[in-house]
């Protein structure tokens, strides 16, 4: 039996899981039908070095939501929103996502407003307006610790900076649900835990990342933030691809508004997000030890080595990285 209707709408790779390729087949193993509309159609994915193929222009995008809405095929209960790196482009998706909360209030709407990583952005500046317009008619949002830095202009250095910016998230831009995943374990928020939610004889040196969900009750009413779940997760060595786009589909997928026994009583989106994290979890420690068992030469030179290396050598190593999907389904 289907659980419905997913509109997922993200970048496509022939090669590889990141993107929609990373999102699309967990959410049919859930039992979801997925509709896939690509903003992009690439090769692989960019941290090959050597990369390409078309990005879909608004006008295509805009083409393809019309005659699906003439058709009347454009009626999904849930909605997932990744990489679009254009503004126009990301303009024509705001206006579809204006159509469906239009037609469904009820409409699931995960955002993850792609915008890059550790202080670097890699799309368009001008997407940045664009997502602030999309705040409000989302159900939740995945963005990670940089991406929350620049939607709310908040440098998160201390516990106050971060209430700061769920606060203006939750309350500015009336986003109801909050959920940043893996970030880097400083102490401030260590000493921010609850004892029991501490990792076990933390130290801060990357050996783990903790994620952060916070609902607010009524965020159309500008209500503050009530509930703030934090979890660690043991941090694995290196770069995997795909990772977000994997958790955030993961995320959509089991946000239910009554969470099923023995869960009944969670709060929706802590339950999410906990299926989620073991989920996306349990598929990396299977890559990482794939990758880890591979012969040297498909598996070094590490991370910090990467710069300037051969490019062939490069693209082997990626190639290993790729997330264990299919194996771990
Ligand atoms: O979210 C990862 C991702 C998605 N889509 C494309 C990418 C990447 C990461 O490199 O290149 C096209």
């Amino acid at each position: 039996m289907s659980k419905g209707r997913v509109l997922s709408i993200q970048s496509h790779v022939a090669f590889g899981y990141v993107g929609g390729k990373a999102a699309v087949f967990p959410l049919q193993c859930l039992g979801y039908d997925v509709d896939v509309v690509n903003t992009v159609n690439f090769s692989n994915h960019s941290g090959y070095g050597r990369f390409g193929g078309p990005r879909a222009t608004a006008a295509e995008l805009t083409s393809i939501f019309d005659i699906m809405d003439r058709n009347a095929l454009l009626w999904p209960e849930r909605l997932l929103t990744g990489y679009i790196p254009g503004g126009e482009a990301l303009s024509a998706v705001l206006s579809l996502v204006r159509k469906l909360r239009e037609k469904n209030p009820e409409l699931i709407y995960l955002l993850d407003p792609v915008l890059g990583d550790s202080g670097k952005l890699y799309v368009s500046p001008d997407v940045i307006p664009i997502y602030r317009a999309m705040l409000p008619l989302s159900t939740i949002i995945t963005p990670n610790w940089f991406e929350v830095e620049v939607l709310t202009d908040v440098k998160m250095t201390d516990l106050a900076s971060l209430r700061q910016a769920l606060r203006i998230l939750h309350e500015e831009h009336h986003v109801p649900n909050v959920v940043i995943s893996s970030i880097p374990l400083r102490r401030w928020l260590l000493e921010a835990l609850p004892p029991a939610a501490r990792p076990p004889a933390a130290d801060l040196d990357g050996d783990f990342l903790l994620s952060i969900a916070s609902s607010a009750a009524d965020a159309a009413r500008g209500a503050r933030p009530s509930v703030v779940h934090a979890r660690h997760v043991t941090c694995l060595p290196g770069y995997f691809s795909g990772v977000g786009d994997l958790f955030s589909a993961l995320v959509v997928g089991h946000f239910h508004s009554a969470p099923p026994p023995p869960c009944a009583g969670a709060s929706v989106l802590s339950y999410a997000v906990a299926q989620a994290l073991s989920k996306t979890h349990a598929i990396l420690s299977m890559t990482h030890e794939y990758a880890a068992a591979l012969p040297e030469e498909d598996r070094l030179p590490t991370d910090e080595e990467l710069d300037g290396v051969d490019p062939e050598r490069k693209i082997r190593r990626m190639k290993g990285r790729e997330l264990r999907l299919i194996q771990g389904q």
